[in-house]
């Protein structure tokens, strides 16, 4: 075969179409998973907001919990990537399968305006088809229903139960589930609370965050999309403003009473961990 130059010319060109088309269907596989957005799908002209810079930390698994408490648990935020693996949990959230499992569950929504004044009970099947849309960039806050905490945990419990939380503890600490959903462009305006864990299953989401001590000056009935729109430009250079935008399975930790604003990218689902006293 050495000396036949058409057998080897052959072999060659075989071999070259064989790496083609294992290129081609490893490219087919990573941009379908890419692409995957578990059903929880958002149309280009619906994405208003879009992602932005990071200046917070970011570490990775190899974060070890004395270092977590040391660096910034009671200090400042930081985005974990691939601290845990929730591909199973992330199966569990897909949009086919949350519907069939829980939609005639009802569901306590809450107003999305900063002190969450507002309840109403729906069902997830109808939440999922009549309030899972686009923010509106004239909606307020207060006029809009967003699902998040509030979750029966009695209902939901083979679902959360599969949610493998954040490695990490804060001594004397409890950790508390809150689950959700909603469509792009809706979110939380600034709010704090106690310290906690939180990501996103699906769907990309932006966080603004002040330390405790400084004033975020907003208007808490209008929702982050305006304050994105209006207020950030302002802002965006600000140094005590902290920003990043998550993906799916990376978790970010905030420190006790500092303000956060949340903006979904796309339609996401998401959970959060809080730690209590
Ligand atoms: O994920 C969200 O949109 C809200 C999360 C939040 O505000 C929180 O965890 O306190």
């Amino acid at each position: 075969m050495r000396d036949n130059p058409i057998i080897c010319w052959c072999i060659s060109l075989q071999l070259v179409i064989l790496v083609a088309l294992l290129a081609s269907v490893e490219g087919d596989i990573e941009s379908n998973l890419l692409d995957d957005d578990g059903g929880w799908t958002t149309e280009n002209k619906d994405r208003i907001a879009q992602p932005g810079p990071c200046n917070i930390n970011v570490e990775d698994g190899s974060l070890t919990q004395e270092d977590f408490i040391k660096k910034y648990a009671y200090s400042e935020p930081v985005v974990i990537k691939e601290a845990t693996d929730n591909r199973v949990f992330q199966t569990l959230t897909r949009r086919s399968a949350l519907l069939e499992g829980y939609g005639h569950t009802t569901v306590r929504l809450s107003s999305a305006n900063s002190y969450s004044y507002d309840k109403k009970d729906v069902t997830f099947n109808e939440y999922c088809i009549r309030h899972v849309h686009p923010q509106k960039l004239t909606t307020l806050g207060n006029e809009t229903f967003y699902f998040f905490g509030d979750n029966n945990h009695e209902e939901w419990q083979d679902l959360l139960e599969q949610y493998k939380q954040p490695p990490y503890r804060l001594p004397h600490h409890l950790p508390a589930l809150s689950f959700g959903l909603a469509g792009p462009g809706t979110g939380v305006p600034f709010h704090f609370h106690g310290p906690g864990f939180a990501e996103t299953m699906w769907g990309r989401k932006r966080w603004f965050m002040y330390p405790p001590n400084v004033n975020p000056n907003f208007h808490p009935n209008r929702t982050t999309l305006q304050w994105l729109m209006e207020d950030y430009p302002l802002r965006k250079d600000d140094p005590n403003l902290y920003e990043c935008t998550l993906n799916p399975g990376e978790i970010i930790y905030f420190p006790d009473k500092w303000w956060h604003a949340t903006l979904n990218i796309d339609s996401s689902v998401f959970i959060s961990t809080f730690l209590s006293p």
